[in-house]
């Protein structure tokens, strides 16, 4: 991706579906080529600065000519540091689609998702923090995570770190004039003052990595909801998960009323397991009728947060989950990314030869005997990672590459201080201290390889 970041790309920037708007997007070396081969621009000298323009484009026989507004950024100085342009035009995709046909034609090549934020970044425009928090932009889903994006993008992440990187080279440097003198015995830190300013470094970043936590990062929980009709085996299945006897089990129905909400880690992922009141409505007659309308009202909240839903069903009655599949009633207004997990509960009251799939259940379980608990563990464990690998969720991306990082900047941070008050040799505490540099410049993004790149552009869509 690299070896080729100045040929001219383009691509159609704007939402594909119909719009009053829609934008063509070029950006590269020879872009002011590519927009006179177009007819867009004529061969009179071009003015340094940016500029606006109404201009005819051809766009052949069956098209015809339409009117484009042209903006131009002739130098570098630019969003991705380029020459670079934008043709506004009415937002129909068969003419977005013909002008980026016409500029393929001129010359310019198809981008690849992210490409032209990539070239932001390598223009230095960008760090990757700020490059991830685009993409954060682009998928925001809700409101929440949009204003983590914008403040990640205003540098509320990267500002600290790019001060202790610096505040750490200025160490190193001191550090190493001192190497070139120790024959005269020059000191230009002492070690006491050079123990006590890592220590601060530390707890700095430190910091920043807490606060990156409470944003939501990657140590965020994800929130498993139990529901299903009453004595489903719901709350015994949140005990039996969670080796606690935290909610109320009775054969009672109707027994759960308020959420019970209980941590659990598997292999170092955080869910939180929220048990609701089984799924009924009653008459108005009946004396429950207000708590049970109000146990109700608190699941179905729940509900719309949840990240996986797990929906219990008992085995031993005469329901499938087939209707409710297809329905996809469970999850219809819970969030976009939500997960719906059947579960086919008291597989211990079944014949040993019966199978989840004989109620369309994806798995069966026993909280008497443990049965299966092991392969509903496996699934949300697997749930966690494909989020984490940023199918879902861009920001916990970012936060689990930056925490990553932040650790092993910390970790050779203490390992200098190690050196230092064992006198083991600057060129020792210098070398950890270089560690550090590179460990927070792979979160600003001064130290890139292409995998991260890969990792972080790939994720883009076409045309940003
Ligand atoms: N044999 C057997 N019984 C179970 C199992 N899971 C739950 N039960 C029984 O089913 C009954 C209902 O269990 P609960 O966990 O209270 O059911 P619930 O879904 O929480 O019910 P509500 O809170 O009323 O909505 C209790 O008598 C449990 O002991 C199981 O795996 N095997
Ligand atoms: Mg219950």
């Amino acid at each position: 991706m690299i070896s080729q970041a100045d040929d001219t790309i383009a691509a159609i920037a704007s939402p594909v579906t119909p719009a009053i708007r829609g934008i063509v997007r070029l950006s590269g070396f020879d872009c002011m080529e590519v927009l006179r081969r177009m007819g867009l621009l004529n061969d009179d000298p071009l003015p340094t600065r940016s500029f606006r323009t109404s201009r005819s484009l051809d766009l052949g026989q069956q098209l015809g000519e339409i009117e484009v507004d042209l903006l131009v950024w002739p130098t570098g100085r630019s969003y991705t540091g380029q020459p670079s342009a934008e043709l506004h035009l009415i937002g129909s995709l068969p003419l977005l689609q013909s002008s980026l046909d016409r500029a393929i034609e001129a010359g310019a090549r198809p981008a690849q998702p992210g490409e032209f934020t990539m070239r932001s970044f390598l223009a230095g425009r960008l760090d990757l923090t700020q490059a991830e928090a685009v993409l954060g932009v682009i998928e925001a889903e809700d409101r929440g995570t949009l204003d983590q994006a914008l403040s990640q993008l205003a540098g509320n992440l990267s500002r600290p770190l790019q001060e202790a990187r610096s505040t750490l080279l200025d160490l190193i440097a001191d550090v190493e004039a001192g190497l070139d003198f120790v024959d005269e015995d020059i000191e230009f830190i002492s070690d006491e003052a050079l123990v006590q300013r890592l220590a601060q470094l530390c707890d700095q970043l430190n910091t920043t990595r807490d606060q990156m936590d409470e944003r939501g990062g990657g140590s965020e929980a994800i929130r498993v909801i139990l529901r299903g009709l009453p004595n489903a085996g719901k709350s015994r299945l949140l005990n039996a998960l969670t080796r606690s006897e935290s909610a109320i089990v009775t054969d009672q129905a109707g027994t759960t009323r308020d959420l019970v909400t209980v941590e659990l880690v598997v292999r170092g992922q955080r869910f939180l397991l929220i048990d609701t009141a089984g799924i009924e409505t009653r008459e108005d007659t009946d004396p429950e009728a207000t708590i049970s309308a109000e146990a109700q009202r608190q699941a179905t909240e729940a509900a719309q947060n949840a990240d996986v839903h797990l929906w219990c069903m008992d085995a031993s009655g005469d329901r499938s989950f087939a209707e409710l599949r297809q329905s996809r009633l469970p999850i219809e207004t819970a969030k976009r990314s939500a997960e719906l997990i059947c579960v086919a509960t008291k597989r211990d009251l079944m014949p040993s030869d019966w199978k989840a799939e004989a109620i369309h259940a994806d798995v069966a379980v026993s909280s008497e005997s443990g049965f299966g608990l092991d392969m509903l563990l496996d699934r949300l464990h697997s749930f966690a990672e494909t989020r984490d690998a940023g199918e879902t969720g861009n920001v916990i991306g970012t936060a689990a590459r930056c925490r990553d990082s932040l650790s092993s900047a910390t970790q050779h941070l203490q390992q200098a201080i190690v050196w230092t008050e064992q006198s083991a040799g600057h060129e020792l505490v210098a070398a950890e201290m270089r560690l550090a540099v590179e460990a927070i410049g792979e979160v600003t993004g001064q130290v890139y390889t292409d995998d991260i790149l890969d990792r972080v552009f790939g994720r883009f869509c076409i045309g940003k």
